[in-house]
C-alpha cells in the first residue's frame, strides 16, 4: 500500500504519471486502488541562478503531476511568457543560457523567500505541493545543497580541465563535449531529507524509474545512509531501464554513463546498480524487449529480470511496465 519512487525530472515524472494512473485503474495486480505514492526526487540539479533557488526535477515532477507542466518542453510552466528573462538578456544580466518564465519566476520568489525565512526545502516543497496537489508525498532527497558539476576539457586551463554546473553542462553544451567526471558537490555532507529514510524502510515497493542513472538516481543513491536503507528494506526493489538498445530514449545519460565507468547499456546499468544479494539496492531490473539479450548476465548476478516494451508512449503503456515490475518480484501486500 506504501509505494516509495526515487525519481529525477522528466522522465521519473512521466514514469509515475502512469504509475498513478495504474493505481487508480486498478492495474496493477496486488496494488490496493488507496495506495500511496512518495517520491523521493533529485536535488543535485538545483542551481541559484539571479538569486534564487531552482530545482529542476522537484518542479518537473510538482508541475507534471499538478497538470502545470509545459508538455513540449517537459520543464517549466504550460502558457508561460518570457518578459523576465528578455529583460535580464537586455541588462547583459548572465546567464542567458538558462531561462526562467515569468510563471515559474513565482515558483523560484516563494522557495527562496521560504529558504530565506529558514524553512528546510523540504517543508518549501509541501508548502508549494499544497496548491499544485501532485497526488503524491514529494520529498527532496535531501535538505542541505548538493549541486552536479561536471569536468570537461578546456586547454587553456593549466590541468587541462574545467568544471562546470550540470545545467551549464547540459543546457549552454547540450552535452556535446565529453563528461571527464562527474562531481555532485555537497553530496557527502549531505543527510536524507525527513521522512527519507523511513518512506525506503516501510514501503511495501521501491521502485527505481527509468530516470538518469547518474546524475538522477546516482546522485540519489549517493546521499549517506539512502544505499543503505535500500538494502535493508523489507520491501521488494526493482528498477527499469532508462538505456534502451544500446543508448538513452533523451537527455544525456549516454554522455555521462562513461564518466563514471558504465557502459550505456541496459545491462551495464542493472549490473551497476547491482542486486541485493550481491551489496547492490535492486532485486529486479526491467530492460526493453530490444535488450532481451541482457537477461542471462542479469540473472547470474542475482537479479530477478524480464524483457518487456519499455517505452513511456501513455500512461497505458507505463502502467504495464509497471505491471511488468511487480511481476518480477512479490506484490507488495
Ligand atoms: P531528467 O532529470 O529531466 O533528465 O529526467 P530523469 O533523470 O528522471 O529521466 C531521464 C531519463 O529518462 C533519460 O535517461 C531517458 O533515457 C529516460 N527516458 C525518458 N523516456 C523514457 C521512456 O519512455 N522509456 C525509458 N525506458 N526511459 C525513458
Ligand atoms: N532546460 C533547457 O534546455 N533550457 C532552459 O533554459 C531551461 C531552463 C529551466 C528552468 C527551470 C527548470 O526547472 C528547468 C529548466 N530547464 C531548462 C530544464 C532542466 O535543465 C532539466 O529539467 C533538468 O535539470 C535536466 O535533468
Ligand atoms: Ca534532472
Amino acid at each position: 500500500r506504501e509505494i516509495t519512487v526515487l525519481s529525477g525530472g522528466m522522465g521519473g515524472a512521466r514514469f509515475l504519471q502512469g504509475l498513478l494512473h495504474g493505481i487508480a485503474e486498478g492495474l496493477l495486480p496486488g496494488v490496493a486502488p488507496d495506495a500511496r505514492v512518495t517520491v523521493v526526487a533529485n536535488t543535485a540539479d538545483d542551481l541559484w541562478v539571479h538569486g534564487l533557488k531552482v530545482c529542476p526535477d522537484l518542479d518537473t515532477v510538482m508541475y507534471t503531476l499538478g497538470d502545470g507542466i509545459d508538455p513540449e518542453r517537459g520543464w517549466g510552466r504550460r502558457e508561460e511568457t518570457w518578459s523576465v528573462r528578455t529583460e535580464l538578456a537586455e541588462y547583459g544580466v548572465e546567464p542567458t543560457w538558462f531561462g526562467l518564465g515569468d510563471r515559474d519566476v513565482a515558483t523560484h520568489l516563494v522557495r527562496t523567500q521560504m529558504l530565506d525565512a529558514g524553512y528546510p526545502l523540504s517543508q518549501v516543497t509541501e508548502a508549494l505541493c499544497r496548491r499544485w496537489r501532485p497526488g503524491v508525498r514529494l520529498l527532496p532527497m535531501s535538505d542541505d545543497r548538493v549541486e552536479t558539476h561536471v569536468a570537461i576539457a578546456d586547454a587553456e586551463a593549466p590541468s587541462g580541465r574545467r568544471v562546470v554546473h550540470f545545467q551549464e553542462y547540459w543546457v549552454r553544451l547540450r552535452a556535446s563535449v565529453p563528461a571527464e567526471a562527474v562531481v555532485v558537490v555537497g553530496l557527502d555532507e549531505a543527510r536524507p531529507a525527513p521522512g527519507v529514510v523511513e518512506a525506503v524502510a516501510e514501503a511495501d515497493l521501491v521502485l527505481v524509474p527509468p530516470s538518469n542513472p547518474v546524475v538522477s538516481v546516482g546522485t540519489i543513491l549517493g546521499v549517506p545512509g539512502i544505499r543503505e536503507t535500500l538494502r535493508a528494506t523489507a520491501a521488494p526493489v526493482v528498477g527499469l531501464s532508462p538505456i534502451v538498445g544500446g543508448t538513452h530514449v533523451r537527455g544525456m545519460a549516454a554522455q555521462v554513463l562513461p564518466a563514471i565507468g558504465v557502459e550505456v547499456s541496459a545491462r551495464a546499468v542493472g549490473l551497476h546498480y547491482g542486486a541485493r544479494s550481491a551489496g547492490g539496492v535492486l532485486d529486479g531490473w526491467l530492460v526493453d524487449s530490444a535488450d532481451a539479450d541482457a537477461l542471462p548476465a542479469l540473472r547470474e548476478a542475482g537479479l530477478a529480470a524480464e524483457a518487456v516494451p519499455l517505452m513511456m508512449t501513455d500512461v497505458d503503456a507505463t502502467a504495464r511496465m509497471v505491471a511488468a515490475a511487480l511481476a518480477l518480484v512479490a506484490a507488495p501486500r
